[in-house]
């Protein structure tokens, strides 16, 4: 029986960077998954009879919320749900399952980065039908209507089993339980030359993959160990658990530290990665050698061809505006175009809709292609391992020749984190009623050419983001750029991006705290960050 129950709106449920996410507790309130998710299914038009896809990265009250929304989605009218067995659906997998499936759209449960556990973070996202992360449009009625909604459908029904495969009925709406991992990695295997990095690692190449507990342990073991002959325990932590192990599932240098010492010690491997909480991130750091985001998506760029599934070449490369300017050198090299968006994934779905971009990178360790419609962890890895196979030398020296070739972005973000909330405000406002008088002004970092509060027009569709990041640009191409997460839970978090090219004729092997002192000087004097924060450095720097 459909029931229809009465609710009020809760106030605080506008979605950020990427969805929804609270504290688990938050989410425990009663009515206020299924308020957000009625309020999602109220936005969209026209999904009677059709599928949705639903899954999430495992952590706690995924299989409670699962639940939910079957119930809701039978309740709500449609036709068809597809959810990972276990209700485990890794982000990118998600999102191809829904382009695989022609569904009308997908629910992802997750706050990806974020810990998880009964007193971590929680959180529900709407992609739409090219499987990508909803537009602003999208997120911004779904937020109307959170703050309107005054009743949610929901089948009275008993538990759903979502452990076995096949199809069963809830009310008149099929649910399939699918392998939540199969399709995905059929799919990287037709993309990549499996054939030639089975037969590095036959050689003797070796590797690590940290899944930190989260949702990709399962895709790992079958892509890595399984279909790449890579010796079991070559991935880590790989145990889908509703806590992670008590990991912070955010692929950085602080948090995936165990990976960076196994990388650093004697006898590291060749090669080591590491994902996030819902596998969309990949963290790739080489025998004895980090690699940044930033620079990976340009390496990656500038090497793509010599993998199957871009033999034919990019058509243009995206990035985030706080991404380093690595990929822009390859971009231009290449003689294809580099579109600058705003952060967040789904400001890449247009452009990789209207085949105007082939490959997307973020600096926090996000990268991905025309693939999916969302930045994708392992499908980062498998290209660099398939550059590897090809080149057959070690990430180090390819890092020395892309620098050669292209010159380097040194490149480092200074987070801020738990600042009251007040006080991060306060120092964005004051930093946005001064650039205007900065250019032409000099400090640590040198004489400053431009500054502003970055602007994105989506070239498809004529939106526009405003305040999407606060930029001093110098004259000699370095800059800093200032912006607030989007994706906390707790009190606000400062990023900080800082940035500084030397040319390939340069001094390439500084380290990079070292070539970028006079910048991290120069975000103080301009911000007064410990004025406004009380806090002497940053809590994470990567
Ligand atoms: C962060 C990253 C951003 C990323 C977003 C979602 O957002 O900076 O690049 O797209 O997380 O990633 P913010 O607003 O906190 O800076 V994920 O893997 O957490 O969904
Ligand atoms: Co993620």
């Amino acid at each position: 029986m459909i029931q229809r129950l009465s609710t009020t709106p809760f106030n605080d449920q506008k979605p950020g960077t990427s969805g929804l996410r609270k504290k688990v507790r938050v989410f425990q309130q009663p009515h206020y998954a299924e308020n957000f998710i009625q309020s999602v299914f109220d936005s969209l038009e026209a999904f009677e009879g059709k599928t949705l896809v639903l899954g999430g990265d495992g952590r706690f009250l995924n299989r409670e919320v699962i639940q939910i929304a079957l119930k809701m989605a039978a309740a709500n009218g449609f036709g068809r749900v597809l959810v990972g067995r276990g209700g485990i659906l890794s982000t990118p997998a998600a999102s191809h399952l829904i382009r695989s499936s022609d569904a009308f759209g997908g629910l992802i449960l997750s706050a990806s980065h974020n810990p998880g556990g009964a007193d971590e973070d929680f959180g529900i996202k709407y992609n739409v039908s090219n499987g990508g992360p909803a537009p602003e449009k999208v997120t911004e009625a779904i937020h109307a209507r959170t703050l309107t909604i005054d009743h949610y459908r929901i089948l009275e029904a008993g538990e759903v089993d979502i452990d076995t495969l096949g199809t069963s009925l809830l009310g008149e709406m099929a649910v399939e339980v699918v392998d939540p991992v199969a399709g995905y990695a059929d799919l990287m295997e037709g993309l990549f030359d499996f054939g030639a990095i089975r037969a590095m690692i036959a050689d003797g190449f070796t590797l690590s993959f940290d899944s930190m507990g989260a949702v990709t342990g399962p895709y790992a073991i079958e892509i890595f160990e399984k279909r790449l002959g890579a010796p079991a325990g070559t991935v880590r932590n790989a145990i889908p658990l509703p806590d992670f192990g008590h990991h912070h599932p955010d692929p950085n240098l602080v948090h995936a530290k165990e990976l960076y010492d196994r990388m650093m010690a004697e006898d590291a491997p060749d090669f080591g990665a590491a994902s996030d909480g819902d596998g969309d991130r990949n963290l790739i750091i080489g025998r004895h050698s980090y690699v940044t985001p930033s620079d990976s998506l340009a390496v990656l760029a500038a090497n793509a061809h010599l993998a199957p599934g871009y033999a034919l070449g990019l058509k243009g490369i995206a990035r985030s505006m706080p991404t380093s300017g690595a990929a822009d050198r390859v971009a231009e090299k290449l003689g294809i175009p580099l579109y600058e968006t705003p952060t967040g994934w789904k400001f890449f779905g247009n452009l990789l809709d209207a085949g105007m971009a082939t490959i997307c990178g973020e600096e926090s360790a996000g990268t991905g292609s025309d693939h999916v419609r969302e930045k994708d962890g392992i499908w980062a890895v498998l290209l660099w391992l398939n550059i590897l196979a090809v080149r057959r030398q070690s990430v180090a020296q390819i890092m020395t020749e892309h620098w050669v070739s292209y010159g380097r972005n040194y490149y480092a973000r200074h987070d801020y984190e738990g600042i009251a909330k007040d006080k991060a405000d306060a120092l964005m406002e004051a930093l946005r009623g001064k650039l205007a008088s900065l250019p032409g002004t000099s400090n640590s970092g040198g004489k400053v050419e431009k500054a502003d509060d970055f602007t994105y027009t989506d070239p498809i569709d004529q939106s526009v983001s405003r305040n999407q990041g606060a930029r001093i640009l110098f004259e000699d191409g370095s800059r800093v750029v200032f912006r607030l997460s989007g994706t906390g839970t707790e009190g606000a978090t400062l990023r900080i991006y800082i940035e500084r090219y030397v040319g390939s004729s340069g001094e390439l092997g500084m380290a990079t705290a070292e070539a970028l002192a006079p910048l991290v000087k120069a975000a103080q004097e301009v911000a007064d960050i410990s004025g406004f924060t009380g806090m002497e450095g940053p809590s994470v720097i990567t």
